[in-house]
């Protein structure tokens, strides 16, 4: 019996479920993934018990020779990985890490252009509930109609317009490989800075396959759990010229005592990454999602954009009769998460949209190639079209069970 279960039964008896549930069901909700069992070692390690605010060599606790160790290691493999001038792997999330730039380069009241939420941002662009909606003065650019791409001429347009200080690039729900070099283009043209959050696609961009924010950006934030396959959190890379503000930002603008044992999880990621082998993950990450969005379309959903060039798609499941909520909880009951979310130009509301979303990251995690997305792709589809029969859901569940076997969690098996 381990020390969890034998003093808190119930709560072990949760986590228990919560693994067992990660092991016999299709995982594809697009920011998550499952973590090597190196890194979940490391997240699980005495670290959580030291305080290290500051940084290393300058930090406001004795005791910390080795937490200095640890944190370095993160900042440098991160700095390799990227090829970044400056790294700040303190921000406990990616909203801390959008804010700590926000924080560092506007002031209350300011103007940014970023992403639409009902368009592929995320809440931290500027969300009117979102502390980056309250306290800024977000303006927000979207896709074309036509064909679900950023539009570039509309960015050009508001940054002319509106002459922000800041341009945001980067999107939680884009199905599409974003041009950097475009958004680059457009902030140098109207004086702004450009920051590019990329924690969807930070997978692909470290491996190379997708275009590296890196070069032209200022600031780069990113959570480290999605594309990339480490722990839950944050990290900022910069331009040597914005360190100092975004190191001061962090700490103790934003944050105090950093969370150690989860930058410790982050290094093993960053070393993970850094392997050739992480290349040929994210590649196939691509190639599964490609199939997958082929084999859904096949079946008669229409996804946004027509297709992916990355990780997800955006799947409109009213052209089966069903919503995003409903689409969302049935899939759930053969095995299968998604997250209902809006698509572009959507109808419906945010808490049941026309759409759900699906990512193939945590999948190929476990060694899930082509033909099996064509698998998955079939199941759900057939889930979705007997969304009424309770019969197809449960022969479904049992048979993704069973096919899950052959594809080991790393760290649960
Ligand atoms: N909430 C995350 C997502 O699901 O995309 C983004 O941070």
């Amino acid at each position: 019996m381990s020390a969890l279960s034998a003093f808190d039964p119930a709560l072990s008896h949760a986590i228990d479920e919560e693994r067992a549930r990660q092991r016999d069901g299709l995982e594809l909700i697009a920011s998550e993934n499952y973590t090597s069992a190196a890194v979940l070692e490391a997240v699980g390690t005495v670290l959580t018990n030291k305080y290290a605010e500051g940084y290393p060599g300058r930090r406001y606790y004795g005791g910390c020779e080795f937490v200095d160790k640890v944190e370095n290691l993160a900042r440098d493999r991160a700095k390799q990985l990227f090829g970044a001038e400056h790294v700040n792997v303190q921000p406990h999330a990616g909203s801390q890490a959008n804010m700590s730039v926000y924080m560092s380069v506007l002031q209350p009241g300011d103007a940014f252009l970023a992403m639409d939420l009902a368009h592929g941002g995320h809440l931290t662009h500027g969300m009117s509930l979102n502390f980056s909606g309250q306290l800024y003065r977000p303006v927000h650019y979207g896709v074309r109609q036509s064909d679900h791409r950023i539009d570039f001429d509309q960015v050009a347009r508001l940054a002319r317009e509106h002459r922000p200080k800041l341009i945001v690039a980067g999107a939680s729900a884009y199905p599409r490989e974003i041009d950097h070099a475009k958004f680059a283009e457009i902030a140098k043209e109207v004086g702004a800075l450009l920051m590019v959050d990329m924690a969807h696609y930070a997978g692909l961009v470290a491996a190379g396959i997708h275009n590296s924010p890196v070069p032209v950006a200022d600031f780069v934030t990113s959570t480290s759990h999605k594309t990339l396959r480490g722990p839950r959190s944050g990290f900022v890379l910069c331009k040597e010229a914005q360190a100092k503000g975004i190191d001061k930002t962090v700490f103790p603008g934003l944050q105090g005592g950093p969370l150690v044992h989860v930058i410790a999880g982050k290094a093993v990621c960053f070393q993970e990454a850094l392997l050739p082998s992480f290349k040929d993950y994210a590649k196939q990450i691509v190639a599964n999602a490609k199939v997958l969005a082929e084999t859904l379309m096949a079946g008669g959903l229409k996804l946004a954009s027509g297709g992916t060039d990355n990780h997800l798609m955006l799947a409109d499941v009213t052209t089966i009769g069903l919503t995003g909520k409903i689409g969302e909880q049935t899939l759930d009951r053969a095995g299968i998460t998604v997250n209902k979310n809006m698509i572009p130009y959507d109808p419906r509301k945010p808490l049941d949209p026309s759409g759900v979303r699906l990512g193939t990251a945590a999948l190929t995690t476990r060694g899930m190639k082509e033909t099996e997305m064509q698998r998955v792709g079939a199941w759900i589809l057939t889930v979705l079209k007997h969304a009424d029969d309770a019969t197809v859901i449960e022969r479904t569940r049992g048979e993704i069970k069973e096919f899950c076997q052959a594809f080991p969690v790393p760290g649960i098996g």
